[in-house]
């Protein structure tokens, strides 16, 4: 099959032959449909987040089940499927506690299947994983508890995009933050993931919602998800424009980029008592600093956010039902369809910051 391989930091991805092997026991063949672009894999490109090489990118998906393993229940061949990247084991202490985003699971697999092995090879060597997805690729081979089956008239498109943008970004607003209705709101990073922050925070009830971006067309686009007011924080300085427009200082910011300089203007745009979000993951040299008496006086709070804080299996079906009922805007997110063989236009469009969510789409038929 064809896989997009990054064999070098900074290098231009190999769209080439790659040999996967069939399911083993509790996994499951996918045929990718359609993949995203999201900008952690371009950290991973870039060298701003590390992992060992090769490696075949892509975590956002959707596709048909192809085959299945031994003792696989869930799903059978034909079903339309969502990708999931943080696969749980269902039994470690943070599964029981209901907290399945932070599986024990997560931390061993490293760039290989649970297993310890891998299922993807290319000129003569094995090839790892990414987050148990790799669906920068025809097909891929997941774990069983990687995949949720969905309705099959759904756009594969916007099944991709559950995986990842839509799932991580609202749900750093219901279940990260719980945003409460009234609250006001500040978003900084208006990509694929921020957009979906700022239509969770119109769903939860905010009243105001600010946009942080640099690019002019990500804060129209905001507008239009829900954004009640924009910086442009090439024009602006955004902690001061955040304060004046919710009298002192919004409820909760959420950083949508992954640096520590904006998660710091997060904390300091917040009112006394808020509460700053950092869901995007600043490159691993750069620590995040604190200012230590107005933190503490002002008794704001920075949590963490990985992968929405969602119990996919129960997010992802309520992500469905607010789409339907019209009050998630899904579609309006792909700007762009390209084939994987065009996989580096793909990446240079994120890199820039052109359109939304450029999405991958194979052929099915
Ligand atoms: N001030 C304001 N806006 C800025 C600044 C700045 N200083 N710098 C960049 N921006 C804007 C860009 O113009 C762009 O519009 C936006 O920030 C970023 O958007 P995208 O489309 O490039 O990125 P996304 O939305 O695909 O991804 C954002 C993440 C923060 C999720 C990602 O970068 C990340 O850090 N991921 C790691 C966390 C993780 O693992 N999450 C789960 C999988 S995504
Ligand atoms: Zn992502």
């Amino acid at each position: 099959m064809r896989a997009a391989v990054l064999y070098e930091v900074g290098q231009p991805l190999a769209v080439e032959e790659v040999e996967l092997d069939p399911p083993r026991q509790g996994e499951v063949l996918v045929r990718i449909a359609a993949t995203g672009v999201c900008h952690s894999d371009l950290h991973y490109i870039k060298g701003d987040l590390v992992m060992p090489l090769p490696v075949v990118l892509g975590h956002e998906a959707a596709g048909i089940v192809e085959a299945v393993g031994a003792g696989v229940q869930s799903v059978q061949p034909g079903d339309h499927v969502v990708l999931l990247f943080a696969p749980a084991c269902g039994r470690c202490r943070y599964c029981a506690a209901g907290r399945p985003h932070l599986c024990e699971m997560r931390l061993r697999v490293r760039g290989r299947m649970p297993d310890g092995t891998s299922r993807l090879h290319a000129r003569g060597e094995d090839l790892h994983h990414f987050t148990c997805v790799s669906s920068w690729a025809e097909r891929a081979v997941v774990p069983e508890s990687g995949v949720l089956r969905v309705e099959r008239d759904l756009p594969f498109a916007v099944c991709a995009l559950l995986g990842c943008a839509v799932t991580t970004g609202v749900g750093a607003v219901l279940n990260t933050a719980q945003v409460t209705p009234g609250s006001t709101v500040a978003v900084f990073g208006l990509g694929g993931v921020g957009l979906n922050v700022v239509q969770g925070a119109r769903i939860a009830g905010a009243v105001t919602i600010v946009g942080v971006d640099m690019l002019e067309h990500r804060l129209d686009a905001a507008r239009r998800f829900g954004a009640t007011h924009t910086v442009n924080a090439r024009r602006d300085d955004p902690v001061k424009a955040i304060q004046d427009l919710t009298q002192g200082g919004a409820d909760y910011a959420f950083e949508v980029i992954g640096r520590a300089a904006t998660v710091r203007q997060a904390v300091d745009c917040l009112a006394r008592g808020g509460t700053a979000v950092a869901v995007g993951l600043p490159p691993a040299r750069e620590e995040l600093a604190l200012p230590g008496p107005a933190f503490i006086l002002n008794e704001k709070t920075l949590r963490a956010c990985f992968y929405g804080s969602a119990r996919l299996r129960h997010d992802i079906p309520r992500l469905l039902a607010l789409y339907h009922a019209g009050r998630l805007m899904l579609d309006e997110l792909v700007t762009a369809a390209l084939p994987l063989e065009r996989v580096n236009e793909a990446v240079a469009a994120l890199d820039r910051g052109d359109g939304l969510r450029t999405i991958l789409e194979m052929h099915t038929a």
